[in-house]
């Protein structure tokens, strides 16, 4: 098949299929919480929903100390505030949702960004060291896609400089290292609980601490920093969780395994059916680690395609395939930080490549195999042909 328009015909699939799609739990059971809620009129404020999620949660992630939030994005200002980081420079990646600097600019921290690993897409710590200066406070490194970041290394240049680690863990829901999960690396690790997530409260997310102390601190901190009625340990802020979303999050417990088990076979199928594409990469499995499977990147390589990311993206929309260009353009391209000298593209070349060739591809545990061959059969039959054409002129990104 030579002609675009045709391929178009061809793949088109009959209703719109996204980047990743919500396990909902049963209508019933969750009316059955909201009737004990009606009852007991207890809507938010560490309720008895909330506590039990809670407790459920760290059994499941077989973390000591969790603590749940409102969404991840608090969940990071709260982290900083916690270690005291609220000035000088925090070292992080660019290849990343804008939260991860975001939290640094709102706590008053410079963001220095420094490029990523072309395997994992995670930051680069052979990259780390030449960016610590005197100013630096920390390294906030993102588990993208749920990957682990090379947390060995990490740590021991954070113990050479005496640097703390935060982990935005936002993707990395079940994620396993080396027999441990991965929440146990770092000084604090945070999840993501959104609606797009893998594991999903709605909005919401959780904040993983060491140590009794600091989980203290940090649940001072998501209620305004009350200590009791009249004692107020320090400028907190809101970050609690309410009650109708830890019941969404104890059912979702529920379901997650499952669900981690349904898109690894979808992720497998992807894989098989793309291994011969020319020019497309996946990630690679790495040895001692269990994913969670929430994310398919791929990488479109333009000159062995024979057709750039963009006009596959293209192509794949007019298919009704919503894949996303995570994370395309980098957040270092931003206004708010493009003016900062780490911020500049020959600084990040790594970056800089991988975000002009990715596509997350759709991936959640209902997507039908049948649809996966015909996503992977769409960008098969695009690669097999050259350049531009008519089929895609006047369309924009
Ligand atoms: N750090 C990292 C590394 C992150 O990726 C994120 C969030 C954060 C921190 C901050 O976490 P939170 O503060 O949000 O807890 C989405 C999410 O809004 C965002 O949470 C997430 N990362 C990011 C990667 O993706 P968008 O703008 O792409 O979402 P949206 O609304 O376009 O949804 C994508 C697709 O998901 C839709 O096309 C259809 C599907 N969808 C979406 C929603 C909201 C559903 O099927 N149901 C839904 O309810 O940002």
């Amino acid at each position: 098949m030579e002609n675009l328009a045709e391929i178009i015909h061809e793949y088109k699939l009959s209703e719109p299929v996204y980047v990743t799609q919500p396990v909902m739990p049963a209508l019933e059971g969750y009316v059955e919480h909201l009737t004990g809620i009606w009852e007991r009129r207890w809507l938010t404020n560490n309720g008895p929903l909330h506590q039990e999620f809670e407790r459920r949660l760290s059994e499941y992630l077989d973390a000591d100390h969790v603590s749940v939030f409102c969404n991840a994005t608090i969940a990071l200002l709260v982290a900083l505030e916690t270690l005291r980081i609220d000035s000088g420079e925090v070292i992080t990646t660019p290849f990343t949702f804008p939260a991860t600097p975001h939290v640094l600019y709102w706590n008053r921290v410079r963001p220095v960004f420094c490029d990523i690993d072309p395997v994992t897409m995670n930051l680069d710590p052979s990259k780390i060291e030449s960016l610590i200066s005197p100013e630096t406070k920390a390294i906030l490194p993102v588990h993208v896609y749920g990957t682990p970041c090379d947390v060995e290394a990490i740590q021991r240049i954070a113990d050479i400089h005496g640097l703390h680690v935060i982990y935005d863990a936002a993707h990395a829901f079940a994620v396993r290292h080396k027999g441990k999960s991965i929440l146990a690396y770092g000084d604090i690790s945070v999840l993501s609980f959104h609606a797009t997530k893998l594991f999903t409260t709605i909005e919401g997310g959780a904040l993983i601490s060491r140590t009794d102390v600091q989980r203290k601190r940090v649940n001072f901190l998501k209620n305004f920093g009350i200590a009791d009625e009249e004692t107020i340990i320090g400028p907190g802020i809101n970050g609690k969780m309410n009650e109708f979303q830890a019941a969404f999050g104890l059912m979702q417990l529920q379901l997650v395994d499952q669900e981690i088990r349904q898109r690894r076979e979808v992720a497998l199928t992807y894989r098989e059916a793309l291994r011969h594409v020319a020019g497309v990469t996946g990630l690679e499995e790495l040895p001692e680690t269990e994913l969670n499977y929430s994310y398919f990147p791929i990488l479109v390589d333009a000159d062995r395609y024979g057709m750039n990311r963009d006009d596959l993206f293209l192509v794949m929309r007019r298919c009704n395939i919503f894949a996303r260009k995570y994370f395309y353009p980098l957040i270092s391209h931003a206004s708010c930080y493009s003016a900062l000298p780490s911020a500049s593209p020959a600084k990040l070349p790594v970056a800089e490549r991988i975000a002009t060739q990715v596509i997350c591809l759709p991936i959640y545990g209902a997507l039908e195999h049948d649809t996966v061959r015909r996503i992977c059969g769409l960008i098969a039959a695009c690669g097999r042909r050259q350049g531009r054409d008519a089929a895609l002129a006047g369309t924009t990104c």
